[in-house]
This record gives C-alpha cells, sequence and structure tokens, in this order.
C-alpha cells in the first residue's frame, strides 16, 4: 500500500492538546486507515528554523518553523489577510501586497523542497487548503509525477468575486497541476469550472499536455462529515459528567449552544444581534433560556480578528446589561477552547445548536451538535443557508444569518417544536450523518486520486466528475 503524504499548513502533532480546527477533525480517520506521512509547519516562529520529525504507530509527522517574514508574509499576510476573506465573499476585507504573495510563494517553494527529499514514486500525495494552492506546480517543478490531490476546506466563490483577487490569473490557474481538486459542496465546485470556463475558457474536465504524456485535473465535491457514531458514544458518556452536570445546574431553563473559532466567516456578532432580537420580541422566554457561546481565540494578531472579539464583548455586555436578573444570566461567553469531550456533553445538553456563519466552507459543529443529541428527545439545529453543512441538513432550519429577526424567529420556533417534529427532523438529518461519514470522505477522495488517473492519450476520469459545465474547450490553457 503507497503512503499517504499530507501536507497542510498546520499539523496537529499527536497529544499536543487542545487545537480547536476543523482540518484536524477531518484528516483523523484517515490517520488511522492508512499509513501516513503529515507534513507542515510547526507552529513555531524562530531565525534558525528547525525540522522535526516524529514517528507515531504507522504514521510520522514532519514540521518545520518559519521564520518571522514567513510567518508574517505567508501566514498572516498572504493566507490570512488575502485568500481567507476573498475565498469567504469579504473582498472588503482583503489587504493585498506583492510581498506576502512571494512570502506565499517561498514557502510553498520550501515546502516542495521538504517534500522531494521524503517522496518516492508510488507515494501519493494529498494537499489540503489554501494556504498551498501553488504547491503541485511547484511539485511537478522539481520533477514529480505522483498522483497530487488537492482538497479545499473552504468555500470557492463565483469568478466574479475571484478575480478581484490581484494575480489571480496565475495563482488559480495553477490548481491545474493536481490531478484531483476536490471541493466541500457541488457549489464550489461548480463555481471554480465557472472560474475556469470563464477566465482561461476551458471546460470543467479539461486535460493539459504535459511532457510527452497527457495528464488531466479532476474535480468534484467531496463534503467533510464527522465520526458520527464515535460522537454520539462520546456525547452519551460525557453529558453524565459534573462539568455538564454544573453548568444544567447553573442555569434556569434551556440552554442553547454557539462553538466557534473566534472568526469573522462564523457570525458570532451578528448571531448575538439575533438573540437580542429574539429576546425583545419573545419575552415569555426570559429566564428560560440561556446562551453559552464558546469561542476559542484564533489568529489573534490580525486586526480584524481583535476587532470582532470587542464587537462580540459589547453586544453580549449589552444583552446581559439590558436583561440580566438576580437569577439569569442570558448569555455566556466563554472565550477558552474546551475539551471535545467536554463539547460533546455540553451539544447533548443543549436544547437548540446555533450555527450561523456567514459563510463557512462545511462546518462542522453543525454535524457534531447533530450527532450529539439523544434521539429519543434531541434538540434543534438552527443552521445558516451559507454553511456548506446546509447543502447535506435541509432537516435542520436554516436561515439567512443577515436577518437577525429571522434568526430570532427560528430560535423561537426551534424552543416550541414538538417533540415528534424534533425527532423526525433529527432521524433525517443523523441518517445523512452517517451516509457521510468522515471514514468514507477519505477513502473517496484517495480512491478518486489514486484509482482512476487516465492513462496517457485518454480524457479526463469523467465517471468521478460533477458534470458541472458542457462547455466546449474555447482555448488552449497556459503553457506552465
Ligand atoms: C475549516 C472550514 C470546514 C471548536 N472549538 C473547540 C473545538 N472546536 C472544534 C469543533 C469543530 C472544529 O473545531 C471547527 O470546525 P469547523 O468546521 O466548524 O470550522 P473551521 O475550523 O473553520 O474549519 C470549515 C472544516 O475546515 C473542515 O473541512 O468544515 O468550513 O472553515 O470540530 O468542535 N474543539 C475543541 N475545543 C474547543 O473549544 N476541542
Amino acid at each position: 500500500m503507497a503512503r499517504v503524504f499530507i501536507i497542510s499548513n498546520r499539523v496537529a502533532l499527536p497529544n499536543a492538546g487542545v487545537q480547536p480546527g476543523g482540518l484536524e477533525v477531518a484528516l483523523k480517520a484517515t490517520l488511522r486507515k492508512h499509513s501516513c506521512v503529515w507534513l507542515g509547519w510547526s507552529g513555531e516562529v524562530g531565525e534558525t528554523p528547525q525540522t522535526r520529525r516524529i514517528d507515531r504507530g504507522d504514521n510520522s509527522y514532519v514540521v518545520s518553523d518559519l521564520c518571522t517574514a514567513d510567518f508574517e508574509e505567508y501566514y498572516n499576510g498572504f493566507a490570512n489577510r488575502v485568500l481567507w476573506p476573498v475565498l469567504h465573499y469579504r473582498l472588503d476585507l482583503a489587504e493585498f501586497s506583492r510581498r506576502d504573495l512571494s512570502g506565499y510563494l517561498r514557502v510553498n517553494a520550501r515546502f516542495a523542497d521538504e517534500l522531494a527529499r521524503l517522496l518516492q514514486p508510488d507515494d501519493l500525495v494529498w494537499v489540503h487548503d489554501y494556504h498551498l494552492f501553488p504547491l503541485a506546480r511547484a511539485l511537478r517543478g522539481r520533477g514529480f509525477a505522483n498522483p497530487i490531490g488537492f482538497f479545499l476546506h473552504i468555500p470557492m466563490p463565483p469568478p466574479e468575486i475571484l478575480a478581484a483577487l490581484p494575480n489571480h490569473e496565475n495563482l488559480i490557474p495553477a490548481l491545474s497541476d493536481y490531478d484531483l481538486v476536490g471541493f466541500q459542496t457541488d457549489g464550489d465546485a461548480a463555481n471554480f469550472a465557472r472560474y475556469l470556463a470563464k477566465e482561461l475558457g476551458m471546460p470543467s474536465h479539461m486535460s493539459l499536455r504535459l511532457g510527452s504524456g497527457e495528464r488531466a485535473m479532476r474535480i468534484g465535491a467531496f463534503p467533510v462529515g464527522i465520526e458520527t457514531r464515535r460522537f454520539t458514544r462520546m456525547a452519551e458518556r460525557a453529558v453524565r459528567t459534573s462539568l455538564v452536570d454544573e453548568v444544567l445546574r447553573s442555569i434556569p431553563g434551556a440552554l442553547m449552544i454557539g462553538v466557534d473559532r473566534m472568526d469573522y466567516s462564523k457570525g458570532i456578532p451578528q448571531r448575538l444581534e439575533a438573540y437580542e432580537r429574539f429576546l425583545a420580541a419573545y419575552p415569555q422566554w426570559h429566564g428560560k433560556i440561556t446562551f453559552l457561546q464558546i469561542t476559542p481565540k484564533s489568529r489573534s494578531q490580525i486586526p480584524e480578528y481583535s476587532d470582532i472579539q470587542q464587537a462580540v464583548n459589547a453586544t453580549a455586555g449589552r444583552i446581559n446589561g439590558t436583561y440580566a436578573t438576580a437569577s439569569w444570566t442570558p448569555v455566556r461567553y466563554v472565550n477558552r477552547p474546551y475539551s471535545r469531550t467536554a463539547l460533546s456533553g455540553l451539544y447533548r445538553a443543549s436544547r437548540v445548536g446555533l450555527v450561523t456563519p456567514m459563510r463557512d466552507g462545511m462546518n462542522l459543529v453543525a454535524k457534531e451538535y447533530v450527532a450529539a443529541q439523544d434521539p429519543d428527545d434531541p434538540g434543534v439545529l438552527v443552521l445558516s443557508r451559507f454553511a456548506g453543512a446546509a447543502a447535506e441538513m435541509p432537516e435542520a432550519l436554516l436561515v439567512n444569518p443577515y436577518d437577525p429577526e429571522a434568526v430570532g424567529a427560528a430560535i423561537a420556533r426551534a424552543m416550541e417544536m414538538p417533540l415528534e417534529e424534533r425527532r423526525r427532523r433529527h432521524a433525517a438529518l443523523y441518517a445523512a450523518l452517517l451516509r457521510n461519514d468522515i471514514g468514507k470522505w477519505g477513502d473517496r477522495f484517495l480512491t478518486a486520486l489514486k484509482g482512476d488517473r487516465p492513462k496517457p492519450g485518454s480524457h479526463a476520469g469523467a465517471a468521478l466528475l460533477n458534470d458541472l459545465l458542457a462547455a466546449p474547450r474555447t482555448a488552449a490553457p497556459k503553457p506552465h
């Protein structure tokens, strides 16, 4: 069996403690099933960057430090201040500089060098996320012909937005050096296909001539799931722990929960405003609902992130200032991470899960909340229609996070929902989680990557593709 090389910006080292983030959660099952080498940034910044290797069972972890310039330009700069906002439809927040772009390309070249030292010809390479768009191009330039796949965890916006990204005409077509490019939803894959058609005149499944053979990039949707049954079992146990018990005993009435990294894409200030509208419009619920928002810090060196932190603090303070009584605090805002077990118990204990990102690739919290519920007395998921998860979860109460009154009304509906309807919705949502369990996600992607590479001279493996655009090819792709 070939080794699987996973490359992502951050690497979750074994026993490294709580690191909130969807990528780690998504990759766990793949690491358990395959012999993997996971390579990326150590999370350390230093002037004499070191590389470390840790072997654990069948897996190895190879992590390198970044120097200060790399950290500022590649990570804080181009990845998080340009690509993250643009891909989340927030052109207004993007701050482009050529220096950051060159830092981004430099770090991608460094990862390619690191990989080049370790790769054998039959190894599969699976690259993750927006930090590493040009990695396949850098590897191909070093002569590697291995199957290389890319998965984008965050949204792919329509070409009209993507075209506003300075240098998109070099950066986005660099994805064509991958054999397989995967997205969270059909909508994201369709946006990419439209970009290829509009900007480059390519159909969605095109073939590129490369050297003497022919290679084709294929695109498809591979929605990320969770380890559903495992998460359910964890929640069953965790709900009986003293932490959950103490939380429940300390509040009057029902619990409503939100769990998100601190990020403007997650819509936390807007969610609090919606809760404020709910409290204003439905006074019968005063003293009977407590909203627990758990928000571990993330990327706190970027000013936009401290801005939302202040906005969240101010709104939570205003709500509590307006509505709190001696025995009831309407919002509990917690700014630190909890263990995964504790989170699962808190989800299960919550009558409502409020997951209202302004834009999200998938959103695993929505899936975890459903997996954690007691099927006999399940809570209700209120979910943003702009989370990728909404495509698979139509039985949630789908809301527009830009409409605080509608979100407030959905909270009221969730609180009032009869048991039978809650059970029916939960059963359908749970069945969808099982159909797309995370173990299948890694397998589907890797099978697609290794199993269906077109033979030299053949056309792209159309069976795997979403045939998103039927447009004939109108222009040749640019040479490399
Ligand atoms: C990206 C995409 C996509 C949160 N707080 C704590 C904690 N978490 C865990 C949650 C969940 C994960 O972190 C967050 O995953 P999300 O999917 O919600 O969001 P991103 O981190 O933005 O992930 C996203 C994902 O990649 C996977 O493809 O779904 O759209 O943006 O699992 O439970 N975990 C612990 N303590 C916390 O306090 N232990």
